[in-house]
């Protein structure tokens, strides 16, 4: 019925199994699992009939296995997969599946278990069936007002997240608006019962983005104040509601007071007030509170040169440090501001000690090209994760942090907005799938290099000549340098058109509310954000960070303008000036789209027609927009500062 959307259009694709040795299935205490493990075998094992080995599941005590991690051994033409939990024989058997589309005779034997608790996704879909900052078609779960009724699609979404890892996600965006707010409530409930029955078939847990204002938005009272009886009332009796339906249920994830959604400063509280309230109503069934950090002055004005949006998640949060509840976890972007491709790690990763948190990212690419562009995100993650903060001496890096603070965390982990929707491929961009099935297999193990998880993906999804295979590897690799490279310079962001951010327009942001400012003039551009001359966002790191972001010279030339206004004339570590960089990056990051249509070109007629066609066409569109970046953004610049480039190169004038 759904075979437009079948598996071969994922990671998952049996045909590009290269063996399938196993006849048999034996399964022990997978409970709610079994029937999915039993089906998944039968489809691989049709694929490839001639197999004659036995592959054995089982959930057993070992010590040696942690959280949902498994353990595969491999004795007398049997292959025994173990965990202490069900979820962990789905985990064991996708590692399967990825060694045979890697390998004709795989190495399996392995003991893995995840690096992180919480293995999150959240979508940010409306029920009209729109969603924000979606780049992969309608919503996969809305359309016009009504659930839609795809459980086979939604099966096999759940199963390409479950592969990867995903232990859970939410279904609904963080802004969530008047009948969304009804998700919570008797009218709507079951269909999201209907909805967390399938996810739970793969192992993951379903959580609903909540409307602070709900009991206002639902007309059960006049106040969200988190103080006040009859509110707390209403959230009590909900969280009843939504557990006796789905007994399972994940919790709330929460977007307060931030860019202008309702939340408890209404009311003159703190957002432990109203965080708390919540854990407390949630509190009986195990439910968790994800209340996201995302707070900064969303009206500012331009003139204003002391507020700086990259330090108040910071200002905020550092000093409510341990005033939050045990099922409550602060939700952490990556960077200070939003996403952009280049700014610097989040100073409350190490700040917070006392805190449950979750990082997240995001994996839509808002910022990134929106899935015309190629922007192969794991080294980005990469470095975000592996970034020392220093908080207990060197090597305290990031994921550190998220395994480390509070003492023994419950519920940290990571989370991430997700790219996927109604497009055939799932992710619009069909490379952008890349990202997504990348995400879950860093979050398992961030030990993985972003080559390997690359090769991974493109072995799960192609049977490609190794030639080839190193073709588009090379593509994947280089795709975020080039996209920085072609649009704003060292760190700097924003110069995108506003609103639906595509596309260059540098000064589009720059006499904006929104606190997104490049200050480029005459004479140099940059945000100083140092304590000797700019708004002191440095002081927010450790020690050994604030000392490096400081001073010019030590600041990480990436970040360069991200913490420092810098003459055009300022002179780089490579010999150049800033605006020779800034030409050079420009013209090198378009020539580079016109390799990727030359490399793309050589890989027709072994990717299927599908994907050949699907990335070719972006590719066109990515050429057309990284011209229109180039040519801007170096004409704005030749403009400001009348410098010449010193190659001759065509710069409109
Ligand atoms: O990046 C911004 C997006 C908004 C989004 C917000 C957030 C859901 O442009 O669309 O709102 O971040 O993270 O809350």
């Amino acid at each position: 019925m759904t075979t437009k959307f079948d598996f071969d259009e994922s990671w998952l694709s049996a045909s590009t199994l290269i063996a399938w040795p196993f006849s048999k299935i034996e399964i022990k205490g997978a409970e709610h699992l079994e029937s999915t493990l039993e089906k998944e075998f039968l489809l691989y094992k049709e694929s490839q009939p001639e197999g004659e080995n036995i592959l054995s599941f089982e959930v057993i005590q070992d010590n040696s296995i942690i959280l949902d991690g498994f353990k595969i051994e491999e004795k007398n033409n049997k292959v025994y997969v173990t965990a202490l939990k069900p979820e962990g024989l789905i985990y064991g058997f996708f590692h399967i599946v990825r060694a045979y589309q890697k390998n004709e005779k795989p190495e399996l034997a392995i003991l893995s278990n995840p690096k992180n608790k919480i293995r999150m996704i959240n979508h940010w879909d409306n029920f009209d069936g729109s969603v924000e900052r979606g780049y992969a078609g309608r919503s996969l779960f809305y359309s016009n007002n009504e659930f839609r009724l795809q459980d086979e699609r939604f099966a096999q979404y759940a199963k390409m997240l479950a592969s990867v890892g995903i232990n859970a996600l939410t279904i609904n965006n963080v802004n969530v608006h008047q009948k969304e707010s009804y998700f919570i409530t008797d009218s709507l409930i079951r269909e999201v019962k209907k909805l967390a029955d399938i996810f739970r078939t793969y192992g993951l847990k379903l959580f609903l983005s909540v409307n602070y204002a709900a009991p206002i938005e639902v007309d059960w009272t006049d106040t969200a104040d988190p103080l006040d009886d009859k509110v707390r009332a209403f959230w009590k009796e909900t969280a009843e509601l939504v557990y006796d339906h789905i007994p399972d249920f994940g919790g709330f994830v929460v977007k307060a007071d931030s860019e202008n959604r309702p939340g408890p400063f209404t009311y003159g509280r703190t957002h432990a007030d109203g965080a708390n309230m919540l854990g407390e109503a949630l509190k009986p069934f195990d439910g968790t509170v994800f209340w996201r950090c995302f707070v900064y002055d969303n009206h500012q004005d331009w003139r204003d040169r002391s507020t700086d949006r990259a330090r108040a998640a910071y200002d905020y949060y550092a000093p409510t440090d341990g005033d939050f509840a045990d099922n409550v976890v602060l939700q952490i972007k990556n960077g200070p501001m939003d996403f952009q491709v280049r700014e610097s790690v989040s100073p409350l990763f190490g700040a917070l000690r006392n805190t449950n948190q979750v990082l997240e990212f995001q994996i839509a690419q808002e910022y990134t090209g929106q899935q015309k562009h190629i922007c192969y995100l794991i080294p980005m993650w990469k470095e975000v994760l592996d970034f020392d903060t220093y908080a207990d001496g060197p090597g305290t890096t990031i994921q550190d942090v998220l395994v480390k603070f509070p003492e023994n965390p419950e519920r940290n982990g990571i989370t991430a907005v997700v790219n996927t929707g109604m497009d055939e491929n799932w992710t619009g961009h069909k490379l952008s799938q890349a990202n997504l099935f990348g995400y879950g297999r860093l979050i398992w193990d961030p030990s993985l290099s972003a080559e390997e998880i690359a090769e991974e993906w493109i072995e799960a999804t192609y049977s490609l000549s190794e030639k080839r295979n190193e073709t588009l590897l090379d593509i994947l690799m280089s795709s975020w340098d080039t996209y920085e490279k072609y649009t704003s310079p060292l760190g700097i962001g924003w110069m995108v058109q506003p609103n639906h951010h595509y596309g260059p327009n540098i000064d589009g942001y720059e006499y904006d509310m929104w606190g997104t400012y490049h200050f480029s003039d005459r004479d140099g551009l940059g945000v100083d954000r140092t304590v000797a001359s700019g708004t002191g966002f440095t002081r927010q790191f450790y020690d050994e960070n604030y000392a490096m972001y400081e001073n010019v010279e030590t600041c990480p030339e990436e970040l360069l303008l991200f913490f420092h206004h810098l003459p055009y004339s300022y002179e780089l570590k490579t010999g150049k000036t800033i605006i020779q960089h800034i030409y050079d990056t420009h013209f090198e990051g378009y020539d580079k789209v016109l390799d990727y249509q030359k490399q793309w070109e050589s890989l027709k007629g072994e990717v299927d027609e599908a994907s050949y066609r699907n990335v070719k066409e972006r590719l066109e569109e990515q050429l057309r927009s990284a011209r229109e970046w180039r040519d801007q953004v170096n004409t704005y610049y030749f403009r400001k500062s009348g410098v010449e480039d010193a190659k001759g190169r065509t710069i409109y004038r």
